[in-house]
């Protein structure tokens, strides 16, 4: 019998020791199913102690440990190796919320919390937790927190760092650090919670934090615009933020080849025009004085965007249900994606100004080395943020593209380089980019980490072979 996988279920429950094929598949693919790792088992605590101590057992055991929360990362930074010497620790059990504050406008919750459980808390306690990314149904807090998400609402809201004032961390020592203070201001030394945000679990592991929530909006509306190009959209983004200030919430952009692929796949799904056009942008804005008040703004500024020929086509959800239906139609680009096939998706940053160019030069250097790939390219325009993902082209087999994945992301990377922007805007380096950075970062920048690394965890037991 296993000695430390024993000692585990004296901590935790024998219940909660998975290690049954059936039972651990779930946590040993990752979403994308691109990678299949193995693992002594997947063991699921109830509470910072238990953590705790199966941290300090893995310590002592010598056991590497896999923090997951939804996984639904998409840089295999949440499922193990294949050498089946990790286990998987799930945080889902622990989903509580622990206490909200209406004065102090916070909540605190446990790190294995559904994203959209959490949202609902909030809407219901009369207050919006504005974090919302695809994934809201099954991505937990602790994993939005250890890979710093992103998602439709940075423009105005931030990242998931923006939105985080304390943390609960159990360290690689198996010591429970209870940060979780609900302070706006505090400057008592280093950073400790903002180091643990984005370190996708190789530092310890997130057992609960203190979130922000804000004020609900009165009045929330959402419309799409057709334009010609990318740098007509980035016009639109600068007509809409000088007109609506704080209140544009949203600005999606979309190709149209994303759409089509939605269409292909969900012919549910329809685009609100009778003629397609190359490029569209979702829009959204929050107001918190009226539905009126919204209306007249975007109104003005879709009017204004027509007569200046930024935009050629508009549509304004008119209820709930269309504007959900223009958010689905958003979200589901990464699903249809799947369905289509295999791809390889960049999730890049450069400064806003830059996207057309960028656009524009990376499509053209793509298709002269690799003629013929279908781009998928979407993203957050409004944080900078773009998912320029690439399909093979029609006729090549899946596997024989995903082949060229290393020389595919060079010509994109170096492009993105180029343009002095990241290779991971908000998804992460995990295990899929993590040889990929060294060609990006300097030297010192890459020792400074390693030497965090090492002092936090010595023993190398949080998640090896993620990030560094
Ligand atoms: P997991 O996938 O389980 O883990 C992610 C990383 O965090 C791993 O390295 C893991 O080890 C670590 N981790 C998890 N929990 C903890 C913890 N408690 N303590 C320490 N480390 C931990 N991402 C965006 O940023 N923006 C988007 O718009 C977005 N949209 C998406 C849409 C779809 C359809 C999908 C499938 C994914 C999307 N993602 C997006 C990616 C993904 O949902 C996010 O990275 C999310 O934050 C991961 O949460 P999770 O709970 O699933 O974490
Ligand atoms: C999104 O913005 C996610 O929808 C997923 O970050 C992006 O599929 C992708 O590449
Ligand atoms: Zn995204």
């Amino acid at each position: 019998m296993n000695k430390f996988l024993n000692e585990c279920r004296a901590v935790v429950g024998a219940e909660q020791v998975l290690t049954a094929e059936a039972d651990t598949a779930p946590y040993l693919t990752d979403w994308r199913r691109r990678f299949t790792g193995k693992a002594q088992g997947v063991v699921r605590p109830a509470s910072a102690d238990e953590v705790a101590a199966i941290v300090k057992l893995c310590n002592q055991f010598q056991v590497p440990v896999v923090p997951q929360g939804g996984n639904t990362g998409l840089v295999l930074g949440s499922v193990p190796d294949t050498s089946g010497s990790a286990i998987v620790l799930s945080l889902t059990r622990m989903n509580r919320v622990r206490a909200i504050d209406l004065i102090n406008n916070t909540i605190t919750v446990e790190a294995g919390c559904i994203l959209q459980n959490l949202q609902t808390a909030a809407a219901e306690a009369g207050r919006l937790f504005p974090l919302s990314l695809g994934a809201e149904g099954s991505c937990t807090i602790g994993g939005n927190l250890s890979t710093n998400a992103g998602g439709t609402g940075v423009l105005r809201y931030g990242n998931t760092r923006e939105l985080c004032l304390g943390l609960e961390v159990v360290t690689p020592q198996g010591e429970v650090w209870n940060g979780l203070r609900g302070l706006r201001k505090d400057n008592t030394g280093y950073d400790l919670r903002d180091l643990f945000i984005g370190a996708e679990g190789t530092l310890g592991i997130i057992t609960a934090a203190v979130l922000k929530l804000f004020p609900q909006p009165k009045a929330q509306l959402t419309a799409l615009a057709a334009m010609r190009t990318p740098d007509d959209a980035l016009t639109l983004l600068n007509l809409a933020q000088g007109r609506c200030g704080a209140a544009l919430t949203g600005f999606e952009l979309m190709s149209e080849f994303c759409l089509q692929l939605v269409n292909k796949h969900f012919p549910q799904m329809q685009l609100p025009f009778p003629q397609s056009s190359p490029q569209y942008v979702l829009l959204e804005l929050s107001d918190s004085e009226s539905e009126e008040h919204a209306m007249a703004m975007l109104e003005a500024v879709i009017t204004a965007a027509l007569e200046e020929g930024v935009i050629h086509d508009a549509v304004v959800a008119g209820s709930i249900a269309q504007s959900k239906s223009l958010w689905h139609l958003r979200e589901h680009i990464t699903l249809a994606q799947a369905e289509e096939g295999k791809n390889i998706k960049h999730d890049v940053s450069v400064p806003i100004s830059r996207i057309g160019d960028f656009i524009r030069e990376t499509d053209i250097l793509l298709q002269k080395a690799f003629p013929g790939t279908r781009m998928v390219t979407f993203g957050h325009l409004g944080d900078g943020n773009l998912h320029y993902n690439v399909s093979p082209p029609e006729a090549m087999a899946d596997d024989a593209f995903i082949e060229q994945q290393d020389a595919v992301n060079q010509v994109v990377h170096d492009s993105v380089h180029r343009f002095s922007g990241s290779i991971s805007a908000e998804h992460g380096l995990g295990a899929l980019k993590r040889e990929e950075i060294r060609r990006y970062k300097s030297e010192v920048e890459m020792r400074l980490m390693e030497t965090i690394k090492q002092a936090l965890d010595p023993m190398k037991i949080m998640n090896p072979g993620k990030i560094l």
